[in-house]
């Protein structure tokens, strides 16, 4: 072999190491993966995601990473919707309240008193109805990969106990800004005002507002309770929650680390569902020794025939499918 051949030799190798070394299969290349929502740290929200960041990570030798930013650190609830849909945040926990303002078919879920218990939002999420609404996302530019905390809303506020529709009269009550949320607490005799959840506490405090509702879990991780009196049990909306992604990060996954996504999610909406579950309960009786007033009004019905507007005005403007699945719940 002439010198002249060793060299060229040598030189075609050379030109060809970055390829071999730059390039890894995709499957390989670490990743990161941000999930966002609005609750603190101890709330079931994170806790969810932990689970869901822990077995991710094993599940892909540690090339997928997760990592959790809560309490509004990347934005309210709106801000981290239009996010996944520009791809700038890659997945979030969001109350149905507001989903529902993206994907109008999940209003649906949003009707006052529509889920009896826990058992019965359970069962209509995880089944055939809970499927056909995570397709509907799909049109919205996100990815829907399931639903859980099936606990209700409830209202909280400094000037009475809620027993009957009248006791709403005038309390100006902070909501998301959801329109059949508003529209339900104005039939209910209530001055509903729209914030974003990360101000809440603040405007609690100031007394720029009198109440908010929220699950008794929620009421209790963002300490509510220190600027409020009295809790009223009564379930006027689903507190359920959606675990979306951005379409635009799920299209940059290869087919294996879509699976491990996939794969992971039902450990971590059952540990979502567990600690909402337990943290409701907890949630009660540390508002009990905080001092304030806890009542569950004795009858439901003079509070569901206030509401019923509602359902006529919300539900004629949805599909055929989701009239359908509306009387499927009700059954
Ligand atoms: O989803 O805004 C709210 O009251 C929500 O419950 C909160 O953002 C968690």
């Amino acid at each position: 072999m002439s010198r002249r051949m060793v060299l060229y030799g040598l030189a075609s190798i050379l030109a060809l190491l970055p390829l071999l070394t730059a390039a890894p299969p995709a499957s390989s290349q670490s990743i990161t993966l941000r999930i966002g929502h609005t609750t603190a740290p101890t709330h079931p929200y994170t806790t969810m995601a932990q689970k869901l960041a822990e077995q991710v990570k094993a599940k892909s030798n540690g090339t997928m990473n997760i990592t959790i930013h809560p309490s509004s650190q990347l934005g309210g609830e709106r801000d981290l919707m239009e996010g996944l849909q520009m791809g700038t945040v890659d997945m979030m926990s969001c109350s149905l309240g507001v989903a529902a303002s993206f994907v109008p078919e999940l209003t649906v879920m949003n009707l006052p008193f529509l889920f009896k218990n826990a058992k019965h939002y359970t069962e209509v999420t995880k089944g055939p109805i809970g499927q056909r609404l995570l397709k509907a996302v799909e049109s919205k530019r996100l990815v829907g990969l399931g639903f859980y905390a099936p606990v209700f809303r409830v209202p909280q506020n400094n000037v009475r106990p809620i027993n009957a529709p009248a006791d709403f009269k005038g309390i100006r009550f902070r909501l998301m800004e959801v329109p059949l949320h508003m529209d339900t607490y104005r039939a209910l005799g209530a001055s509903p005002l729209p914030l974003p959840f990360g101000e809440l506490y603040t405007a609690l405090q100031l007394k720029t507002v009198d109440g908010n509702e929220n699950a008794p879990a929620t009421l209790y991780s963002e300490r509510f309770y220190e600027v409020q009196k009295y809790v009223s049990l009564l379930p006027v909306f689903s507190n359920g929650a959606i675990l979306l992604m951005s379409q635009v990060t799920w299209n940059k996954l290869t087919p294996q680390q879509r699976e491990i996504i996939t794969s992971s999610v039902p450990d971590a909406l059952a540990v979502g569902d567990r600690d909402y579950l337990a943290m409701d309960e907890k949630g009660i009786e540390v508002m009990k020794a905080a001092g304030l007033g806890i009542n569950t009004p004795a009858d439901l019905k003079p509070f569901q025939a206030a509401v019923k507007p509602i359902y006529d005005k919300y539900l004629e403007k949805m599909p055929d499918w989701v009239k359908e699945a509306f009387r499927e719940i009700q059954k």
